[in-house]
């Protein structure tokens, strides 16, 4: 059980005072992490003991910046009456004692910045350090936009803050950002005088000259439009950081009158209230959140259950998909068998695993002894002789139903009895692939998203037999595999899903029949076709599908399921899907979000306004708003307030 967010605080028969960040997982600056350090501080500057002060992170990290939540329960700061700036300041810089940041894990955000406001930073190996905040809509709050230039360069700052990327420990050293000494050793070296002391908002030997600065800021601002021109904030980071380059660091902070305060004039605290005040900021933030949330899935997460470790994996198939998949699992240092039905195909499948793996080297994005090493741990099979050894099978071969029912019996067979069996189809009902088994509680649908080894999208397909278990060991396989998951229901609609997809999608039209059935409703479709029979019996086929999901009451949206059915746990979880796998905006923050933040009201306008345009075309019907988001606009109401139907 976490305890309270707090700083911690003792002094170490040398005379170092050592303040610990203290909030688990990540020691996220919540208000009181920060109220606790600033009070440890002043009591550490005021003690006549204490020579030198380290403040480091509980745990494996340092931490990872401001407290994402404050943002959501909207209390801004939090109670910090708008002086954190100063009291960085005033507390780690500027104060009669050295202070050191020990720094190992994260520091990132906030963190570095807490890091930064001290006189020198010892950094751990392995430890990652950036300021990631225009991932979140907003600018370094707490002195980064002033800070970073200074210890590393404009240029190499700018790139930090517009790419959000981090740096690992031995770049941070070679940059500066890192003084490479045990942190208490260091702290004394500089109270002694025998070390500098550091103070990175106010120094100058890493900035270039004023017109060369101006400059680089100038091409950092035409980068990041090119870039990105929908978004704002990144202009407003650039507007930071400049006046702190014209007016120097100091008098960029001075402006700042705290994390969300609108006072004072272009400095970092007015751009960052600028950038907090935007739909991109929230947006941002709920993708945040709703990507870690679908890693909870109430009844299997909260279950008590842990995890079985996926060591070897059998992927069957190596075409496109097949090889994909086995490429994300090598690289997770996952033991893969890759099986094929001739040597043909195997040498194909294993000579596209290769081909990923070069294509990373080729990106700088491995060593080539790290490539070799993945390759190394897929292992090509003709047959099922070494399959007792799997933890998991993942089939990806054609979608053909009798061909998957019978490798699916064939698994049952040649693997262990808690072995899980998943399917990658994206279009049959995974009940009906493992039919012929008596396995159906670890029967599972792994749906990747085509290159398996780069979409960072895993679907995961349980039917109502899916083991709490083998649903919980797919999610700590998506996490191993770095797979944002979201674990939908099974539903026979992928089939229907597909039909709509080319429809909608190739052929071009607005909306595919099965999409349209759902939202007019099955009970309108079935009195339509009594017509058609009544009046063209000659020319109709009379298809039981439609009375039967009348029978079944799937009258489609305004009962819930038509064709489709809800599938999903959580609304966030389609924005979540919509990002990863349609390529939504995430800085609109998944199509449900971005549909609530524009409102009901404007899109019922907007898709009355097309259904008038083309009503004359007979198209009318396709871009008429359902009941559903009728009634919502009517209320007032959110669409994530009531959604329960995915229709991707
Ligand atoms: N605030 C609150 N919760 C956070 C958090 C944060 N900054 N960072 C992580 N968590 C939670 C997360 O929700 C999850 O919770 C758990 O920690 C583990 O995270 C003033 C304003 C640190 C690299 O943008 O990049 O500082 O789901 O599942 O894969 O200028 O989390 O378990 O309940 O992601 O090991 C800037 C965001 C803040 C860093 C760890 N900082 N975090 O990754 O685990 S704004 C960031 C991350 C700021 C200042 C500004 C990653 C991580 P739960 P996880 P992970």
């Amino acid at each position: 059980m976490a305890g309270a967010p707090t700083a911690t605080y003792r002094v170490d028969p040398d005379g170092v005072a050592v303040i610990s960040l203290s909030n688990a997982p990540v020691n996220a600056l919540h208000p009181d992490v920060l109220r606790a350090l600033f009070s440890h501080a002043a009591a550490a500057h005021a003690d006549p003991s204490v020579r030198a002060i380290v403040v480091t992170g509980a745990g494996a990290n340092f931490s990872a910046g401001f407290d994402i939540n404050q943002f959501v329960s909207a209390s801004g700061g939090g109670g910090i009456d708008g002086s954190i700036n100063d009291a960085i300041c005033a507390a780690l810089e500027s104060g009669p004692k050295p202070t050191v940041a020990a720094v190992s894990g994260v520091a990132l955000g906030g963190g570095l910045e807490v890091a930064m406001g001290c006189n020198a930073r010892v950094v751990a190996e392995g430890a990652r350090m950036g300021l990631p905040e225009l991932q979140l809509g907003i600018i370094p709050g707490f002195g980064g936009t002033q800070r970073l230039p200074r210890l590393v360069g404009l240029q190499k700052a700018i790139e930090m803050m517009l790419t959000s990327a981090p740096i690992k420990a031995e770049a941070a050293k070679k940059l500066g950002l890192a003084d490479a000494l045990a942190a208490k050793q260091h702290a004394l070296d500089i109270a002694a005088g025998k070390a500098p002391r550091n103070f990175s908002l106010t120094r100058g030997d890493k900035l270039e000259p004023l017109g060369e600065a101006l400059a680089v800021v100038e091409f950092a601002r035409a980068q990041a439009a090119k870039r990105a021109r929908h978004l704002k904030h990144p202009q407003l980071c650039l507007d930071a950081i400049q006046a702190g380059i014209t007016d120097g660091g100091a008098a960029g902070l001075k402006k700042a009158r705290g994390l969300f305060a609108l006072l004072g004039g272009m400095g970092e605290g007015e751009c960052f209230a600028a950038a907090a005040a935007l739909d991109t900021h929230k947006a941002l933030v709920h993708i945040f959140f709703a990507q870690r949330s679908t890693k909870k899935v109430r009844g299997v997460t909260d279950a008590g259950l842990k995890p079985r470790p996926m060591r070897v994996v059998a992927v069957l198939g190596g075409g496109l998909m097949g090889s994909g998949i086995a490429t994300a699992l090598a690289l997770a240092g996952v033991d893969v068998i890759l099986k094929e039905v001739n040597q043909q195909f195997l040498d194909g499948g294993m000579g596209r695993v290769k081909a990923n793996l070069a294509s990373r080297v080729k990106k700088g994005k491995m060593a080539q002894a790290a490539a070799d090493a993945t390759l190394a741990r897929v292992k090509g099979s003709l047959d099922y002789a070494s399959f007792g050894s799997c933890d998991m099978v993942i089939e990806a071969v054609i979608e053909d139903i009798p061909l998957k029912q019978r490798i699916f019996a064939d698994l049952e067979a040649a693997c262990r009895p808690d072995a899980i069996l998943a399917t990658n189809t994206s279009t049959i009902d995974i009940d009906l692939v493992g039919a012929k088994t008596r396995a159906q509680d670890r029967i599972v649908g792994a749906h990747f998203f085509s290159p398996a080894h780069i979409m960072p999208l895993l679907e995961i397909v349980r039917t109502k037999s899916t083991s709490k278990q083998v649903v919980l060991d797919t999610l700590a396989l998506a996490g191993a595999i770095k797979k944002t998951p979201v674990v939908v229901g099974n539903c026979t609609g992928f089939a229907v899903n597909r039909v709509d997809a080319v429809i909608a999608g190739e052929f071009g039209m607005p909306m595919g029949p099965f999409r349209l059935n759902d939202l007019v409703g099955s009970d309108i479709g079935l009195h339509v076709g009594r017509n058609f029979v009544e009046s063209f019996s000659e020319r109709v086929y009379v298809s039981h599908l439609i009375p039967s999901l009348n029978d079944a009451k799937r009258l489609g949206e305004k009962t819930g399921a038509g064709f489709y059915k809800g599938i999903v746990e959580k609304p966030a979880d389609l924005d979540v899907a919509s990002v990863m796998a349609m390529g939504f905006p995430p800085f609109r923050g998944g199509l449900i979000f971005w549909a609530d933040l524009v409102g009901a009201p404007r899109i019922v306008a907007a898709l009355d306004a097309l259904s008038d345009k083309f009503a004359p075309a007979g198209a009318g019907g396709f871009f008429k708003p359902c009941d559903y988001l009728r009634s919502a606009a009517a209320a007032g109401r959110k669409l994530s307030a009531g959604v329960v139907a995915s229709r991707m």
